[in-house]
């Protein structure tokens, strides 16, 4: 375990990683500062407690003397590697690490952690719901919404941390070793941080970089992105599969999900796929995922079949929001890539009034054209990609231009006809227009909800 007692540490970012971190070395003791480009205005209702604990505070910008100053520097984790004070402190070999390693050297008892391009929240929270159920002292966290550091207090040698991790967080670890480590899928998102595919795929493959040969790796056996990253795993790699039965993991065999142990093992039948609360295929991907890592852990079968049964939907991941004149309206928010859009769209038969638009990825929306074509009555843009995206699937579907959230909805609701379904499915981050995906999610089922009332009032 890492001495903190005494050193000077840099946290830089404060948002909810940052002051997490922040709090927690300081706790254990260590001359803490954070840094953040944001102004102490903006900043002001967590400065208080930080000074308070005896934290420095950087606002406003970050400067090259306070990062010159430190032991150690702990980077949340939308904060760029390229960010020039790093780069030049790196160059003189000061550590920098990010908070989901600073974490998992402290955390005690087993990690399985979950990352993926699409598909992360759910199956967290999933295998999460299933090691409970099975009696495991379980404790959820990362990419998420919660800090893993703020777990450390309460985790204990026979515990089970499930943790979400992104491409940003698994870029700054060194020794973070989960016991088993599942990558759903591989697909292009965040381009404009890593610059190309493969950057961003080797990101994800350091999931498993440290891994031994008494760990596990669960990987998906229909994405090639995965499939190619099994060769460099030094753990034995356990697969899953929509469409062929795998030697070792999890499939789909007859309408229901099974599992085996090993080539040699009875193959166990899991849950029927009509078991399944959730819409949409890739949501059965997720499934099998869970369920392989979760036998994996040691949950038994049956454990696993109610905590499916019983699990509902994340909020923001093809959430159900309402139905209003026969209309169904849904808040995919999450879908902040053109993957996870396409995902979305596979879900539904037809007819489908789609929301489109944020902040752009440097994403190619060509690639949803056959799609949109198949399934989508019109497309309502919003935010600052809006231009690219209706040069990129001008002639597919009607398009119409509506700069804001509540153009959008209101467009869309008024256009679609009993049968038909709205979904926002943006296939960009929030950041132009909202503070988050959550925050974008929050406001479309809002703006449903007044819409409803607006239509009541109008038929009354
Ligand atoms: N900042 C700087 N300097 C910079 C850049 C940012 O000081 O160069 C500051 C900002 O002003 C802000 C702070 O850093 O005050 C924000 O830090 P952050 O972006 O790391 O955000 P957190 O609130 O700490 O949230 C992070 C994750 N955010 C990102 O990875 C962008 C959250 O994932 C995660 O839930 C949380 O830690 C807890 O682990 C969100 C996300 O969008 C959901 N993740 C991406 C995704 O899922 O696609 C990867």
């Amino acid at each position: 375990m890492m001495e903190l007692k005494g050193k000077k540490v840099l946290v830089v970012g404060l948002g909810k990683s940052g002051l997490a971190a922040a709090l927690f070395l300081r706790h254990r003791g260590a001359q803490v500062t954070v840094s953040d480009v944001r102004s102490a205005e903006a900043l002001a209702k967590d400065i208080p407690a930080l000074l308070e604990e005896g934290i420095m505070v950087e606002t406003g910008g970050h400067g090259l003397l306070t990062f010159r100053r430190q032991d150690l520097i702990v980077v949340s984790p939308g904060v760029p590697l390229d960010t020039p004070e790093l780069v030049q402190v790196r160059s003189f070999g000061l550590p920098v690490i990010g908070e989901l390693e600073l974490a998992a050297r402290f955390l005690k008892g087993h990690l399985a952690a979950i990352t993926g391009s699409n598909g992360k929240t759910t199956t967290t929270a999933l295998l999460g719901e299933i090691l409970e159920a099975s009696g495991f002292h379980t404790l959820v966290g990362g990419n998420i919404g919660v800090p893993v550091v703020s777990l450390i207090d309460e985790s204990k040698d026979e515990s089970w941390s499930v943790l979400e991790v992104s491409s940003f967080q698994l870029e700054t670890t060194e020794l973070f070793h989960p016991n088993i480590a599942v990558i759903l899928n591989i697909t292009p998102d965040h381009l404009d941080r890593h610059g190309t595919f493969e950057n961003y795929a080797r990101a994800k493959e350091r999931i498993f970089a440290a891994q031994s040969g008494s760990d596990a790796v669960v990987l998906n056996a229909d994405n090639g992105r995965t499939v190619a990253a099994a060769a460099r795993a030094a753990a034995p790699v356990h697969w899953f599969s929509l469409e062929h039965p795998v030697p070792q993991g999890a499939w789909v065999e007859n309408g229901g999900v099974v599992y085996r142990k090993d080539k040699d093992a009875e193959v166990e039948y899991v849950i029927p796929l009509s078991g399944i609360p959730l819409k949409g295929e890739h949501n059965v991907e997720n499934v099998l995922a869970a369920v392989c890592a979760a036998r994996l852990a040691g949950a038994p079968v049956t454990a696993i079949r109610k905590a499916i049964e019983d699990f509902k939907a994340v909020e923001h991941r093809l959430e159900y929001v309402a139905t209003l004149n026969g209309v169904e309206f849904y808040n995919d928010s999450k879908a902040t890539n053109v993957d996870a859009t396409a995902k979305a769209l596979a879900a539904f038969p037809g007819g489908v009034h789609l929301i489109l638009g944020g902040k752009d990825k440097n994403s190619d929306y060509t690639q949803l054209a056959q799609l949109l074509h198949e399934r989508v009555r019109a497309v309502y843009t919003i935010g600052s990609a809006a231009a690219k995206i209706e040069s990129h699937l001008r002639g597919v579907v009607p398009l119409h231009s509506c700069e804001t959230m509540e153009r959008a909805v209101n467009a869309a609701a008024s256009a679609a006809h009993p049968g038909e379904i709205v979904l926002l499915a943006p296939a960009c981050s929030s950041f132009d227009q909202f503070e988050s995906y959550e925050h974008r999610g929050r406001i479309f089922k809002q703006l449903v909800n007044e819409w409803r009332g607006w239509k009541a009032w109008q038929n009354a």
